[in-house]
């Protein structure tokens, strides 16, 4: 059985939902940033980490979620399969682990992306990171145009990037000025995953104590 390793609300929430909308049997085990536990099942102390039984370990989100995906086409995750359903997939997984993920960045951490300590230059950060991260939410709600799915063709289907979208989506909605508010493709992607049972089993269980 998988072991996944995640932070609250962190980008983990994006596998954590996906082994969910699988169903088969998995383990998963909240860890803090620099804990001794995360450290050793990843030197980067990074979230997500998945463990298979046998001491098997793959790090980085994009990864862990093609692999989910293949794993179990059962699962109906992976966006498609043909050579062009392939290169969307790995062209928007790129998106979110490149262009969105890297733009929250300053904004949770940006005394790493300053070497002066004061607060008006981690200011000047977090202001940068907002600034990104609107552009890249501007990019996706074009895409959402005229769809409910990140991937597929026509309206799309429901795939791990869905899954990955979403804990982005939510960080935007905290962190970003004036909140996603300008984006309603995006919000409505929201709303279509936060209305899935099987999310919401895993936003209570990250949540409880
Ligand atoms: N490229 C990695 C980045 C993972 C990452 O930065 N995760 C964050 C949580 S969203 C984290 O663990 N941050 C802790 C740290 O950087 O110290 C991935 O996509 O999995």
């Amino acid at each position: 059985m998988p072991t996944l390793y995640y932070a609250r609300g962190a980008c983990s929430l994006a596998p954590h939902i996906v082994l969910e909308w699988i169903g088969a049997p998995y383990d998963a085990v909240r860890v803090d940033y620099g804990a001794k536990e995360l450290l050793a099942v990843n030197p980067s102390g990074a979230v997500p980490t998945l463990r298979e039984d046998d001491g098997w370990l793959l790090t980085q989100a994009g990864a862990i979620l093609e692999y989910l995906a293949a794993k179990h086409p059962e699962a109906g995750l992976s966006g498609g399969e043909s050579l062009r359903d392939r290169a969307e997939a790995h062209r928007w997984s790129s998106f979110f682990t490149s262009d969105m993920h890297a733009s929250f960045w300053p904004i949770f951490m940006p005394y790493r992306y300053t070497t002066d300590a004061s607060d008006a230059a981690k200011k000047a950060a977090v202001e940068a990171g907002q600034v990104l991260a609107d552009k890249q939410f501007a990019v996706l709600n074009r895409h959402m145009e005229g769809r409910d799915w990140v991937l597929g063709a026509g309206r799309g289907q429901r795939s791990v990037i869905d899954a990955y979208a979403f804990p982005m989506i939510r960080w935007g909605t905290k962190t970003l000025p004036g909140g996603l508010a300008e984006y309603p493709n995006v919000l409505a992607l929201h709303d279509r995953i936060a209305g899935d049972e099987a999310v919401q089993r895993v936003l209570a269980r990250e949540a409880a104590k």
